[in-house]
């Protein structure tokens, strides 16, 4: 009993659409963390430790002080915020998605901000500023009245402003920030889930280092970063977006392949009584 030329080319065709449908999943649904860090082993094995004391003219490199004794990373150490400490770990994504949480502890004096470098170069080291992207978080109204988030730009001596989130009361205790940056150079910064920033620019296009450079004090924990754009910006400011949960074209394939594989099965199992 020979199984029939035209049912044998459907059976082909069948498995291979199942067959493409089932090997081409894991590229669309394997994650794309590039690296993290949750410091739930109480160390900060991997991060780079320096200090900077910016009484001195210039600024003179010291020790810098971070504990993950209580499962996150606390700048430690002096307070009065004249001593900087930098936190780096290697980092080499340019386009893709920074989640992280930040803590900062009621302010003492001298501690008014502190920085997320989340696309940084090792540019300026001694100085503690190199050149990126970083997130600012000022804790209690500066000069001007201001208190909230940035999104600041920095290369060579000079630092830009791309976007920035005024908040309503001073930022204190624990935050969840989501970063996104895209092919375009289009920044999307999400506070507590709630879209906040977005603006756009092109000035640099790699990375070398995460870093974390803040007086003593503030804490970052939950570090995640991804070579993809794990969040979509809403289509208006105000409302609050999540992942993208899309139905994956695998599974119509799917939906219809393995279907189609059965029925010809019966088919020809019936054919061939
Ligand atoms: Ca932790
Ligand atoms: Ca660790």
């Amino acid at each position: 009993m020979k199984m029939s030329r035209y049912w044998s080319t459907i059976l082909t065709l069948s498995c291979s659409i199942l067959l493409l449908s089932v090997v081409s999943m894991p590229l669309e649904s394997s994650a794309t963390m590039v690296w993290s860090d949750d410091f739930s082993d109480g160390n900060y094995v991997g991060w780079t430790i320096n200090g900077i004391n910016m009484t001195a003219v210039p600024a003179v490199l010291v020790d810098g002080n971070y504990s993950a004794d209580d499962g996150l990373l606390r700048a430690t150490g002096e307070g009065g915020g004249w001593i900087w400490n930098l936190a780096s770990h290697p980092s080499t994504v340019a386009t893709g998605t920074w989640s992280f949480d930040i803590n900062s502890p009621p302010t003492e004096p001298g501690l008014t901000h502190f920085y997320v470098f989340f696309i940084s170069d090792d540019s300026d080291i001694a100085t503690g500023i190199p050149d990126g992207y970083a997130l600012k978080t000022e804790m209690i109204p500066d000069d001007h009245g201001f208190r909230g988030f940035i999104l600041e730009k920095f290369a060579g001596n000079e630092d830009q402003q791309i976007a920035q989130y005024h908040t309503e009361q001073d930022v204190l205790g624990g935050y969840h920030v989501d970063i996104t940056r895209d092919s375009t150079g289009l920044f999307n910064v999400w506070i507590n889930g709630t879209h906040r920033m977005s603006g756009q620019d092109n000035t640099h296009s790699a990375s070398g280092y995460f870093r974390f450079s803040t007086p003593a004090g503030p804490a970052i924990d939950n570090v995640e970063v991804f070579d993809s754009i794990e969040f979509d910006p809403p289509t208006t400011d105000t409302t609050p977006t999540e992942p993208g949960v899309g139905f994956p074209t695998e599974w119509l394939i799917i939906g219809v392949g393995v279907p189609v594989v059965l029925i010809v099965l019966v088919i020809i199992i019936r054919k061939t009584r």
